[in-house]
């Protein structure tokens, strides 16, 4: 069967584009036992992250050419890790062999090679169909399915491996997001002398949902395979420690989660049962997880918006839309953990009402294009596009339409002129990790005009006190809140964009990076063995 084309998508934070070319298979049979590495690498510290921190691209005679991904994450990381001269593990976005390991930027940079089996499996199938929807408190059905998984456990003992490969003796290891959940722990029994942190990107689900999963069990065990494990909220940290209790019979106290030695490490071994644990006599380590929340480089964005030639474009883009007196403004990946559709019904029924109408007012709806080849998200995209039509079909004047809907990916200049060109930024998700377009968009109002709503199932909600904190359930509640974020007095948003900005500023990327790490550092804490 020929494969479909790769497909264009939204950069992500951790910029996870997929497409998927021709297969060339070499799978491991999933019941491989992991042997320990004999020889280490030469590299002191180690980024493991779903995908590499460039994208291959055609040069002008048709050479593949590696070229610096635009995500935050790599702005953040690519400068500790060439400082360190330091390696990073990760996919290079296609399906087949990966490169031979190369430097670049002054990165050492090592594909791990995915076939096109396994992207459908892991990435498309157990990633974004079984975990994604499962974390964000299943606002789509997750999908379990045991072929999905099966390629999961093989593709993060892929990642394992290369990592040991590259660490020195004594290494640090920062492992990032739940496509890599495995890791933690498959690594340390490659490499017991690595010090290992964990970051998970997206929420984690509170125990009753997280329950489900059928291999939750072999999921935490996983993760406690590290020092340190970092979330984006309290609350994630908290659901995170109960799992432990709950799905490993594991015992917390504070933020310290107790493993003895005789968890096992390896997902494909389920371990003892609850009783065997906690009868054993063995040695411990102790386990830290705490909130970290991830932030942008803020000084970029604010550089960028004060750049003569963006603040032009935005000028150009209030002129294209007829220079209403009101923009508002949605932009994220065409993702169903956004709430694209609250956001269109909402904003749907204030022109109902006449609350706000053309041509004052209008929507420029970003939704970049995402995980494509997922159902799920086929579906939403018809369906936000029927909606976008319903409105528009209903408000439009001829040359003005009330949702200019734009489902495409814009360089970052692009990104910045429409922070700069909207009154009102809409962030309505229903569920989300952190939220970094809310943070990019306060880091570029430097004149402290302009105003955030912002759902409180965002992690930028615990941040983001300035701005209109909303329910995107709730559409009264999310009505009523636009039409009073569009009518805040110049005094209220400047009140309140001060605080965010200040926020922003001081707690970017640099700060969450270096937070994190230097926690690790101080881990871990080896517990002793209790006296026989
Ligand atoms: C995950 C978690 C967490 C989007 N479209 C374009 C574009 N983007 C950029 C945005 C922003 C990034 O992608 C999206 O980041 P978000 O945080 O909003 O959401 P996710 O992609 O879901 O990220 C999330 C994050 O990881 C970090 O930990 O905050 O909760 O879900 O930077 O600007 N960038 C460009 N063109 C586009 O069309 N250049």
């Amino acid at each position: 069967m020929s494969q479909p084309a790769p497909l264009p998508d939204a950069p992500t934070a951790l910029d996870e584009r997929s497409g998927a070319a021709p297969a060339q298979p070499r799978e491991q049979p999933l019941a491989q036992p992991l042997e320990r590495s004999l020889e280490a690498g030469g590299y002191s510290f180690v980024v493991v992250a779903s995908r590499l921190p460039v994208d291959r691209a055609e040069g002008p005679d048709g050479e593949t050419e590696w070229r610096a991904s635009p995500g935050g994450l790599v702005a953040a990381l690519e400068p500790i890790v060439r400082e360190a001269g330091g390696a990073w593990v990760g996919w290079p976005g296609d399906a087949g062999d990966a490169p031979e390991p190369f430097d670049s930027s002054g990165m050492h940079l090592v594909g791990v090679g995915l076939s096109a089996a396994e992207v459908r499996d892991f990435y498309e199938g157990f990633c974004n169909a079984t975990l994604w929807p499962l974390y964000h408190d299943v606002i789509a059905p997750p999908q379990f399915r045991r072929p999905w998984w099966d390629a999961y456990v093989r593709v993060n003992r892929r990642f394992a491996q290369a990592a040991a490969a590259q660490a020195a003796p004594g290494a640090t290891v920062w492992v990032h997001d739940y496509q890599l959940q495995l890791v933690p722990g498959m690594l340390r029994a490659l490499r017991a002398d690595v010090r290992i942190g964990f970051f998970n990107h997206i929420p984690f689900p509170g125990y009753e949902i997280f329950a489900q999963l059928p291999w939750r069990r072999q999921i935490v065990t996983g993760l406690l395979g590290a020092d340190l494990l970092g979330f984006q909220r309290q609350g994630d940290t908290a659901n995170f420690l109960r799992a432990c209790r709950r799905a490993a019979g594991l015992t917390t106290r504070g933020s310290r989660v107790r493993v003895p030695d005789s968890v096992p490490a390896v997902a494909d071994h389920p371990g003892p049962a609850r009783h065997q644990w906690e009868s054993d006599g063995g040695g411990s380590r102790e386990v830290r997880a705490a909130a970290f929340p991830i932030s942008i480089d803020s000084a970029s964005y604010e550089a960028l918006a004060s750049r003569d030639d963006v603040r032009a474009r935005a000028r150009e883009i209030r002129e294209a839309l007829g220079q209403p007196s009101l923009v508002l403004l949605g932009v994220d990946r065409l993702d169903y953990t956004k709430g694209i559709l609250h956001r269109l019904t909402a904003y749907g029924e204030v022109l109902d009402e006449g609350r706000l109408g053309v041509p004052e007012a209008v929507l420029v709806l970003v939704a970049s294009p995402s995980r494509e080849r997922v159902e799920q998200y086929r579906l939403l995209r018809d369906e936000v596009e029927v909606t976008v039509g319903r409105i528009n079909g209903k408000h439009a004047e001829l040359g003005n339409p009330p949702v200019h809907y734009l489902h495409q990916s814009y360089p970052r200049e692009e990104m910045a002129a429409l922070y700069l060109a909207a009154d009102v930024m809409l962030v309505t998700s229903l569920r989300d990790g952190m939220n970094l377009v809310a943070k990019e968009y306060v880091a570029c109002r430097a004149d402290e005009t302009g105003a955030l709503v912002l759902s409180e199932f965002t992690g930028a909600a615990d941040e983001l006190s300035g701005a209109f904190l909303v329910n995107p359930h709730d559409i009264e509640g999310l009505k009523d809140t636009i039409v009073r974020a569009a009518a805040v007095s110049p005094a209220e948003a400047r009140r309140r964009m001060r605080s965010m900005r200040r926020r922003v500023r001081e707690h970017d990327v640099a700060y969450w990076a270096a937070s994190f790490l230097r926690a690790l550092e101080k881990s871990p804490e080896q517990a002793p063995a209790p006296a026989r």
